[in-house]
């Protein structure tokens, strides 16, 4: 046995709507998807667990500006815009995640969902995390990940932010260092 602790990738949020063109676009959304498809073949290839969080929100929720939230409408369950992006690596393997189901945020991928379970129920140790956005579900997903107890590698090539505010994304990333991440 090798003293390796067991890892697991967690790919926040590939979907169109947070990519050019989408609902609510990440500048350089999709300058993820190549880095990321190379952490996604090599954790298969390893045998090691990878995730895929997605958006699912209902029509209507307080998660957007139209009911009383703060973002345009996006990433609604079953359609196009909640897709993941076409270029993001598939495979029968790899674990898919749905989160804001409701009508909360529901920014982690750690919120009202089983991953936490299904963490544990394989052993995993440490995650390597990156996606979309830096400044939201990829930082929180983070933060509750290092709450949780899990060491977090957060994958700073591989996120990109929001920045509704300019600075978001660098905050975000200072937070989830303080907080106990690696960032590499
Ligand atoms: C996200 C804003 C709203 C994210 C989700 O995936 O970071 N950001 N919903
Ligand atoms: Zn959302």
């Amino acid at each position: 046995m090798s003293n390796e602790k067991k890892r697991a990738l967690i790919v926040v949020d590939v979907q169109n709507d947070f990519c050019p063109g989408g609902a609510l676009a990440v500048p350089g959304g999709d300058e993820v998807i190549a880095p990321l498809n190379r952490l996604i073949e090599k954790f298969l290839e390893q045998g090691d667990p990878v995730i895929k969080t997605r958006d699912w929100h209902p029509p209507e929720t307080k998660h957007f500006a139209d009911f009383g939230g703060r973002w345009p409408v996006h990433c609604v369950r079953d359609t196009p815009g909640a897709q993941f992006h076409s270029a993001i690596l598939d495979d029968p393997r790899i674990i898919v995640i749905s989160k804001g189901l409701g009508n909360d945020d529901g920014y982690s991928g750690f919120d009202e969902t089983n991953l936490v379970f299904l963490l544990r129920q394989q052993g995993v140790e440490e995650l390597w995390i990156g996606g979309l956005a830096t400044d939201y579900c990829v930082k929180n997903t983070a933060l509750d990940a290092l709450s949780e107890g899990f060491k977090v590698k957060a994958i700073s090539e591989a996120m990109r932010a929001v920045d509704l505010t300019a600075g978001d994304g660098d905050r975000a990333i200072e937070e989830m260092r303080r907080a106990g991440a690696r960032v590499i």
